[in-house]
């Protein structure tokens, strides 16, 4: 059933709790919460290592209220993937009469880099498992290095000058190995995010849901504008949000007149080393003009 309102998700129990170790403003902990609460008790949470798992499972504490599993940076898709089978041994075997829904919350250097094999695996074998990549753009937890998914321009320290290559698509990949179900998401939009993440469980799967999530230390900004600079991703056509069914994409936020990607960039001092630079501005906003075209944005206002 979709939410009708933010409240109707807010009824819901949690099953993520307060106490963790993540920093102040930190998007992760948001995605987890809406994940949570939106796929229930029945859920077994897999994740890599990264920020959410170290922040979350400091032993003998856990945020986690539901079976929760870390693994290795390299097999997190697979692990999803063989505790799912298990599951459907023993229900075929009357062992268990419950099923579980197997939910990966992985970070974008375990997702677009070291776990992409295993994730690719899993999706072009069909296993019934929902993948959701939370993208701070960068390997936040070992000390802010560069990913696949870093942006043009952002700095890391890796990426002094600036990353000069532009984000992976990993929609893309993921649409390429015709999923059931894939979505992007920001948490400026909780609503159309729990509905989407409703959608990759209930579909079974595999699902692939693409979260973007703003890092105030990686990213360089105020805590108090996490959900400003979500909202801004949205607005200026870098992070449309779009859902992929059946083989069609369809917007689910409409985006009639965009804001230019300065807007965005501005509050973010990881690009404070391009912001002098037109040349390099009119790349990134020429990139968010090609997704606005291909996703149906609206122009920039003027
Ligand atoms: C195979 C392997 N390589 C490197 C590491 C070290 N390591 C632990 S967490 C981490 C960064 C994770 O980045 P990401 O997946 O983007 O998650 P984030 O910390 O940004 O949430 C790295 C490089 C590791 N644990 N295993
Ligand atoms: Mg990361």
């Amino acid at each position: 059933m979709p939410f009708k309102s933010i409240k109707s998700l807010e009824e819901r129990p949690d099953f993520f709790s307060p106490g963790h170790g993540l920093c102040p403003g930190c998007g992760a902990a948001q995605i987890a919460r809406i994940v949570t609460k939106v796929a229930g008790k029945d859920t077994i949470i897999v994740t890599p290592t990264g920020c959410l798992e170290v922040s979350t499972t400091t032993y003998p504490a856990t945020s986690w209220k539901v079976p929760y599993l870390h693994v290795a940076f390299e097999n997190a898709a697979a692990a999803a993937s063989g505790i799912k089978v298990a599951y459907d041994a023993l229900i075929r075997k009357k062992k268990i009469s419950k099923d579980a829904n197997l939910v990966v919350l992985g970070g974008d250097g375990g997702t677009a880099d070291i776990g992409l094999q295993s994730l690719s695996g899993a999706l072009e074998r069909g296993e019934r498992i929902t993948y959701i990549c939370y993208d701070n753009e960068a390997y936040m937890n070992t000390g802010i290095q560069r990913s696949g998914a870093t942006p043009y321009g952002a700095w890391t320290t890796t990426s002094p000058a600036g990353q000069k290559t532009l984000k992976k698509d990993l929609m893309g990949m993921a649409m390429a190995h015709r999923v059931k179900y894939a979505a992007t998401a920001s948490i400026a939009y909780v609503r159309d995010a729990a509905n989407k993440v409703e959608k990759a469980i209930s579909l079974g799967g595999p699902s692939f849901i693409h979260w973007i999530q703003p890092c105030t230390v990686g990213w360089r900004y105020d805590p108090k504008l996490t959900v400003k600079i979500s909202k801004l991703a949205v607005k200026t056509g870098l992070w449309p949000l779009y859902e992929y069914y059946e083989g069609v994409t369809k917007l689910t936020v409409e985006v009639p007149k965009r804001l230019p990607v300065s807007e965005y960039l501005k509050l973010q001092g990881r690009f404070r080393q391009i912001m002098n630079k037109p040349e390099e501005l009119a790349k990134i906003q020429s990139y968010a003009d090609g997704l606005a075209g291909k996703f149906g944005l609206g122009p920039v206002a003027q």
